[in-house]
C-alpha cells in the first residue's frame, strides 16, 4: 500500500432519474467520504470524484412518461442529488455529470481510440424496430407476454411479475411500448467488447493478484469468470446519449455502462484540466472505486477491460462494494416508495445530518445486506451518541467550567491510573486505522466511539467532583486529560461525524488538527479559554418515531391498496375450467441454477409417475437452492411443454407473490405423497 503517492477515490455515478436515499448513503456515498476524510486528515494526496450518470433507457422514459425532455429531467435530479450530497458533508473535490461537454469528449475519444487499435468486435444482429415511429427498440420499450407466467406486461429485459430475466425475442406478441405496434426485427450493426478476449489476463489479475478485494466482490468475480466472458455490445440504437463517433453510425449512441465510468475520469479532467492525468495514469496512483454489490461486474470487469484496451490508464487497485440496505425489513424500493428519502430527513430532523451518518456506519451493509429500523436509530441515538459522546463531552466542560471558569487547567503529575487511561486510547488509535485501511467502517466507528466510553470511565472513577474539596492539583489534571480526550474525539470522529466533530473543535477552540495528533495529550494548551457549550446531541423522544414509522405504514397501505388495484380481481371460471387445471405436488430431487440466467433455477421434480424438469423464475428469492432439495413443491403438471434457454421445461411451479414482488413457493405443510392433485 506505502508504494502509491497518491489516492484517486470515486463513488458510482447515481442516476439522474430520481432523489438518493438512504440505502445510497450507507451503500456507497458514506464510506467513500469517511475513508477520503481519514485519507485528508492524514495528510496524503487524495481525490474525490462524483457525479449524476445522465444517460440510459430510463431517463428516455421517465421523460417520455411526463410528456418533458430527457434533459429536463437530469437537470432536476442532477440539482436535488448535488444539493442532498451536500447536506450531508459529502466531501467531493468535483461532483458534475456525464452530459458535460468535457465527458461527451473524452467518452467519444476513448471509443475512437479503442476503435483504431482494433479493440471491438462489429456484430449485426436483428433486433426489434418499430416501423411506424422509425426506429429501434431498447428492451424496456418493448413489451408482450412472459412465456415463462403469462403476465402480459412483461418488459424486454424482464417480467416485473416473475422476476425472469428475458430477452426481448423471448416475449410472445411483442408490442413497441411508442406506438403499441408490432415490432419487426430489422438488422442493426453494433460494436462490442470481446471480453472473452480478455478474459485470461482478468482471471489473473482479479483472482490470483486481487485475493485482499473483500469476499463479496471476489466471490461475485469469481463466478462471472468461471462462468466465461461474453462479447458485450457498447453501443444501442437510441436518441439519447453520445453519439458513436465514428462513420456509418447514424442513431446510434455509446452504451451507458461504457460511458458512465469514463465520467469518472472526465470529471478529474474538469477539475484539473492541466494536471488531472497522474490522477489516472501514474502507476503510482492507487484507484478505488466504491460502489454497490450491483455493480460490480461493471467496475471489476468490463471498465478495466475498457481502460485496458485503450492502453494508457492505470487499474484499480480496490473495489470495495458493499451490500443492500433495507428498510424495516422490506428492500427498498424506489417505485413502492419504500425508503428515506435525503431530502425528506433533512425536513424532519434538520441539523442531524451526522446521526443518520452515525446509524448508517453503524449498520452498514459490509458484508451481508442489513437493515435500517427507525427504533434501533433512535436507540443508537439515544444510548450511543446522547448516553456516551455527548455525556462525556459536556461533563468535561461543564466541570471545566465550574473549577477554572472555562480555562484549559494545567496538566501536572500523572498517576498510574492515567498512564493506563492514556495507553488504552493511544491503542483505539491503532484500531480505527486498521479497521480504515482495510474498509471495515462500522469496526472503525465502534472502536472510535471507545474513545469516549474511556473519557466517561475517567471522569467516573476519579471523581473529580469530590477531589475538589480536597486536591484542586487533582482535579487540574484530571480535568486537563479529560479535555485531551475531548479533543482526541474530535479528530477520531472527523470522518465519520463532520459536522460534529466541527462543533467540538470550536468549542475546545482547536485550530489545527491532523490524524498524528491522534493519541496525544497535548491537543490543547493550558489556559485557552473554552467556548460556552452547547449539547452536541439531544434525545429523540418516542414519538418522533412513532410519527416516522406511522408514515411507513401508510406507504405501506397505500401499497398494498394499488396492488389490488393493479391487479383486480379476473372474471369468474366454472367448476369445469378450474377442473382444467391439473395441479400436483411433487419432490424436488435436483435444483440449481440455470448457468447465464440470474433469475432462473432449474428443479427436476419426482411427481410420482416419471421425473420432469421445471424452470421457474424465482433464483434471486433462492439464493441457496440446495436447500430446496428434499422439500416438496405445487406444480401445474398439464402445463404446456417450452424451451427455456434450451432446456425444455414440463409445467409451471407455484408461488405466491408477496406485496414488494417477493416469490415464496407454496409448498404443503405436511408430506404429501408425491403426484396428488391439489384442489
Ligand atoms: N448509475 C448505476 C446505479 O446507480 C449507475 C452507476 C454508474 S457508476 C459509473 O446503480
Ligand atoms: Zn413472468
Amino acid at each position: 500500500m506505502n508504494h502509491f503517492k497518491r489516492t484517486t477515490v470515486t463513488s458510482a455515478l447515481p442516476y439522474a432519474n430520481g432523489p438518493v436515499h438512504i440505502g445510497h448513503l450507507a451503500g456507497v456515498y458514506i464510506p467513500a467520504d469517511i475513508y477520503v476524510r481519514y485519507l485528508r486528515l492524514k495528510g496524503e494526496e487524495v481525490l474525490f470524484i462524483g457525479g449524476s450518470d445522465e444517460h440510459g433507457v430510463p431517463i428516455t422514459i421517465k421523460a417520455k412518461k411526463e410528456g418533458v425532455t430527457p434533459q429536463d429531467i437530469v437537470d432536476r435530479y442532477h440539482g436535488i442529488i448535488k444539493k442532498s450530497f451536500e447536506e450531508f458533508g459529502i466531501s467531493f473535490d468535483i461532483y458534475s455529470r456525464t452530459t458535460s461537454k468535457t465527458h461527451r469528449e473524452l467518452a467519444a475519444k476513448f471509443f475512437k481510440t479503442i476503435y483504431d487499435k482494433g479493440g471491438f468486435l462489429e456484430k449485426t444482429s436483428e433486433q426489434y424496430f418499430d416501423v411506424s415511429a422509425q426506429q429501434f427498440l431498447a428492451d424496456r420499450y418493448i413489451t408482450g407476454k412472459c412465456p415463462i407466467c403469462g403476465n402480459e406486461n412483461a418488459y424486454g429485459d424482464q417480467c416485473e411479475a416473475c422476476g425472469t430475466s428475458l430477452n426481448p425475442t423471448d416475449l410472445i406478441n411483442p408490442k413497441s411500448a411508442i406506438s403499441g405496434s408490432a415490432p419487426v426485427l430489422r438488422e442493426t450493426k453494433h460494436w462490442y467488447l470481446p471480453l472473452d478476449q480478455h478474459e485470461a489476463w482478468l482471471r489473473k489479475w482479479i483472482l490470483e493478484e486481487h485475493k485482499e478485494w473483500k469476499p463479496n466482490v471476489y466471490g461475485q468475480c469469481k463466478s462471472w469468470l468461471d462462468l466465461g466472458l461474453q462479447p458485450r455490445a457498447v453501443s444501442r440504437d437510441l436518441d439519447w446519449g453520445i453519439p458513436v463517433p465514428i462513420e456509418d453510425a447514424e442513431g446510434k449512441v455509446l452504451y451507458v455502462w461504457f460511458d458512465a465510468p469514463i465520467g469518472y475520469i472526465s470529471n478529474t479532467k474538469e477539475l484539473l484540466p492541466n494536471d488531472w492525468e497522474k490522477w489516472w495514469k501514474d502507476p503510482e496512483t492507487r484507484l478505488l472505486h466504491f460502489i454497490g454489490k450491483d455493480n460490480i461486474v461493471f467496475h471489476c470487469i468490463v471498465f478495466p477491460a475498457i481502460l485496458k484496451a485503450e492502453g494508457s490508464y492505470i487499474l484499480p487497485d480496490n473495489v470495495p462494494a458493499n451490500e443492500f440496505l433495507n428498510l424495516e425489513g422490506d428492500k427498498i424500493s424506489t417505485s413502492r416508495n419504500w425508503a428515506v428519502w435525503l431530502h425528506e430527513y433533512l425536513e424532519d430532523f434538520p441539523g442531524k445530518q451526522d446521526i443518520l451518518r452515525y446509524v448508517l456506519t453503524a449498520n452498514a451493509p459490509e458484508t451481508k445486506d442489513n437493515d435500517f429500523t427507525w427504533k434501533d436509530f433512535q436507540a443508537r441515538n439515544n444510548n450511543e451518541l446522547v448516553a456516551i459522546f455527548g455525556n462525556f463531552i459536556n461533563r468535561a466542560l461543564v466541570l471545566t467550567q465550574k473549577y477554572f471558569d472555562g480555562k484549559v487547567p494545567i496538566q501536572r503529575n500523572l498517576t498510574n491510573y492515567d498512564q493506563q487511561t492514556i495507553e488504552e486510547f493511544v491503542n483505539v488509535k491503532y484500531e480505527v486505522e486498521k479497521y480504515l485501511d482495510n474498509f471495515r467502517f462500522r469496526d472503525a466507528q465502534k472502536e472510535a466511539m471507545n474513545l469516549a466510553r474511556i473519557g466517561n470511565k475517567y471522569l467516573a472513577d476519579t471523581e473529580p467532583w469530590k477531589l475538589a474539596k480536597t486536591d484542586m492539583n487533582r482535579v487540574e489534571t484530571i480535568l486537563n486529560l479529560s479535555l485531551q480526550i475531548a479533543a482526541n474525539l474530535a479528530i477520531a470522529f472527523e470522518p465519520f461525524l463532520p459536522f460534529t466533530s466541527a462543533k467540538l473543535r470550536k468549542m475546545l477552540n482547536m485550530n489545527e488538527f491532523n490524524w498524528k495528533d491522534l493519541g496525544s495529550i497535548q491537543l490543547l494548551n493550558a489556559g485557552v479559554k473554552l467556548e460556552i457549550s452547547e449539547l452536541l446531541f439531544e434525545k429523540i423522544e418516542d414519538e418522533v418515531i412513532t410519527n416516522q414509522i406511522q408514515k411507513l405504514l401508510d406507504t405501506k397501505k397505500a401499497n398494498k391498496a394499488s396492488a389490488f388495484q393493479a391487479h383486480p380481481v379476473k372474471s369468474n371460471v366454472s367448476f369445469d375450467e378450474f377442473m382444467k387445471m391439473d395441479i400436483r405436488v411433487g419432490s424436488v430431487l435436483e435444483c440449481q441454477k440455470v448457468p447465464k440466467a440470474d433469475k432462473l433455477l432449474q428443479f427436476r421434480i419426482a411427481d410420482g409417475l416419471v421425473d420432469r424438469t421445471i424452470i421457474s423464475g424465482i433464483a434471486q428469492y433462492y439464493p441457496h437452492p440446495e436447500e430446496l432439495i428434499g422439500t416438496q413443491v405445487c406444480f401445474i403438471a398439464n402445463f404446456e411443454a417450452r424451451k427455456l434457454r434450451g432446456i425444455m421445461s414440463e409445467g409451471m411451479i407455484l408461488s405466491a407473490e408477496d406485496a414488494d414482488g417477493r416469490l415464496i413457493l407454496i409448498q404443503p405443510k405436511a408430506q404429501v405423497t408425491n403426484g396428488v392433485e391439489v384442489k
